[in-house]
């Protein structure tokens, strides 16, 4: 009996790919991070002494540091982000796509000794807790301090990543290399059916964490597509009425529309019966289990929120999440060491240094913190962290929200009818630009499920893996959609938002658990009259209620032909059964 040839271990695999790396760029060291207490405290001396980061007031916020990025790398860059699958078709008429052997010796020709005198640092990761069936190890080779420490904050990194390794035996390459921050050599390229990332010439956390947008989100909606899985731009939300009743809601909005601020909420005093707890504010990977119903997991260890706005009216939870442990990236500096941001509590500091380095005050014309300045945070701060965040299960949804950023056209809920017309919904999603990506701010723009910048293939076909994947749902969730941000004819806000969602949310799960009337509209189930708990709600009157829930014609047959563009756009890979939808919702209007 001859022995049995040794099996390579998944390590050797990474060890092989970091020797190749470290052979292109040159750097002069290598140092893979454990994640321990004593290793982060040791890096985090390091990145004081560089200038990387800056210590905050210890009294004040323990553990807080400040980094200030480069003027040019403040935001994702989508016309630098790539998905290089073998054709453009895959790759679908959203995305940029790029030859993967033509982009990968591009970058690979930028990466050429590019990190020499610098340290390359390896850093294993999970996305998902330990254990579960979904969760994936990520490796990210980054030549940057800011970067590796950062991703220690937003996943679960080192050794736990490496045992684990040993169970999935795969795992995601993802590569970072700062070279010189010039905008000409920056790329966000995704290699899909690699199962790699090249990230280059930026600083900036969406561009550059590589487990959260490009893996959790690009190249785990195409795995999702090949395995049967869904990876969503959703935060996860559990919700306990004052009966005890617990529902697990899913709910997308496009980047910076306060989806923080809705997983962390916290009920206004006429619903303090209620009770949220957050198990995700970003990222969703939902599945179904053996007995057909619909699951979902936050692969994230952090949050990795906009500050301007955060203050304790908005979100409590989140000014208490970050007030240890967090990094703080382009907020303004106030002389006692502490950080300040526009829509912060109190009044302004009399002066500060802005998110550039420059000498701020009240007086000056910029803001002090970039619109889309950012914490990040780890998970277990959040004083209203669910128990269940780290369930290698999952939890079961019943609920899925979506919602944009709308000042006209779309009332303050309704429910689709099933789940085609949800998907629907989702498809066909508009909202507002934000800061959070480059960009026209204010612009509307289509971003079907909030996923326009994060699907990893080609939207008709991720829409059809979205109606696919529902036949497999034996009880599938409700599906609502939602609009915090319509304007009156004076241009203000209509509805108070914030902790005054609940309202809204306490109808979806009532109508989850078959608790709560519905009327019938051309647009879906609404709440009809007194069906929304308003009690408590000054100056909230029943005409307010119509205003903020009216359905206009003239509106929406500009939306349907809004949404006409992008049903061409999506050519023959969109499903014909949101066609229908569409045609429907025009004979109801009609
Ligand atoms: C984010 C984003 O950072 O969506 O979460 O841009
Ligand atoms: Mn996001």
């Amino acid at each position: 009996m001859g022995t049995p040839a040794p099996t390579r271990t998944a390590l050797a695999d990474v060890q092989t790919w970091v020797a190749e790396v470290v052979g292109r760029t040159l750097p002069a060291q290598v140092r893979w991070l454990d994640g321990s207490d004593t290793e982060r405290a040791d890096l985090l001396a390091q990145a004081v002494r560089e200038g990387v980061l800056i210590p905050l007031n210890q009294t004040r916020r323990p553990g807080c540091y400040y980094h200030r990025s480069h003027a040019n790398d403040v935001a994702r860059v989508e016309d630098r982000t790539f998905i290089c699958t073998t054709t453009a078709a895959d790759a679908g008429p959203t995305n940029h796509w790029a030859d993967p052997e033509e982009m990968r010796a591009r970058l690979l020709a930028l990466l050429a000794g590019s990190m020499a005198g610098r340290t390359l640092y390896v850093v294993p990761y999970l996305m998902g807790p330990p254990g579960s069936p979904r969760t994936m190890v990520g490796i990210e080779l980054t030549d940057s301090l800011y970067v590796a420490l950062s991703m220690g904050v937003m996943a679960r990194v080192g050794t736990v990543a490496l045992q684990e390794l040993e169970r999935t035996r795969t795992f995601n390459r993802g590569l970072h290399g700062t070279l010189d921050l010039d905008p000409a050599n920056r790329y966000i390229a995704h290699f899909p059916q690699d199962n790699a990332i090249i990230s280059t010439s930026s600083d900036y956390g969406g561009n550059v964490l590589l487990g959260k947008k490009c893996l959790s989100l690009r190249i785990g909606s195409w795995l999702g597509h090949q395995q049967g899985w869904l990876a969503e731009h959703m935060l996860i939300m559990k919700v306990e009425s004052p009966q005890g009743q617990v529902t697990y809601v899913a709910a997308a909005f496009p980047s910076a529309c306060g989806k923080t601020n809705f997983a962390m909420l916290i009920p206004p005093a006429h619903l303090a019966g209620w009770k949220i707890t957050t198990i995700g504010d970003d990222i969703a990977w939902m599945w179904t289990d053996a007995t057909g119903q619909l699951r979902a997991m936050n692969p994230e260890h952090g949050y990795f929120g906009v500050a301007p706005g955060t203050n304790t009216a908005s979100n409590p939870n989140a000014v208490a999440t970050v007030t240890r442990d967090t990094i703080f990236t382009n907020v303004a500096l106030t002389p006692d060491g502490d950080v300040w941001w526009e829509g912060m509590d109190g009044a302004p500091p009399a002066q500060a240094t802005d998110w550039r380095g420059n000498p701020w005050t009240p007086a000056s014309p910029e803001k002090a913190a970039h619109p889309n300045s950012r914490f990040a945070s780890p998970l277990i701060n959040n004083p209203a962290l669910a128990a269940e965040y780290d369930d290698p299960a999952g939890v079961p949804i019943s609920a899925i929200i979506f919602g944009g950023r709308r000042a006209t056209t779309f009332p303050l809920v309704f429910q689709s009818f099933n789940w085609i017309h949800g998907v629907y919904l989702g498809a066909t999603m508009g909202s507002e630009m934000t800061a959070a990506a480059a960009g026209t701010v204010g612009e509307v723009r289509r971003d079907p499920m909030a996923m326009l910048p994060f699907c990893g293939y080609h939207l008709g076909d991720y829409l059809a893996h979205w109606l696919a994947f529902g036949k497999k749902l034996v009880n599938p969730p409700r599906i609502f959609h939602v609009n915090w941000f319509r304007k009156g004819a004076d241009g203000k806000f209509l509805w108070p938002g914030f902790g005054e969602n609940m309202r809204v949310l306490q109808w979806v799960c009532e109508r989850c658990h078959g608790h709560a009337d519905g009327q019938e509209t051309p647009l879906g189930w609404m709440p009809p009259p007194g069906a929304l708990d308003l009690e408590g709600l000054p100056g909230f009157t029943s005409e307010r209620l119509a205003e903020v829930q009216a359905i206009r014609p003239e509106e929406w047959h500009r939306e349907l032909d809004l949404q006409a563009e992008l049903f061409a756009r999506l050519g023959d890979r969109l499903p014909k059964e949101l066609h229908y939808e569409r045609e429907l919702l025009k004979s109801r209007l009609d």
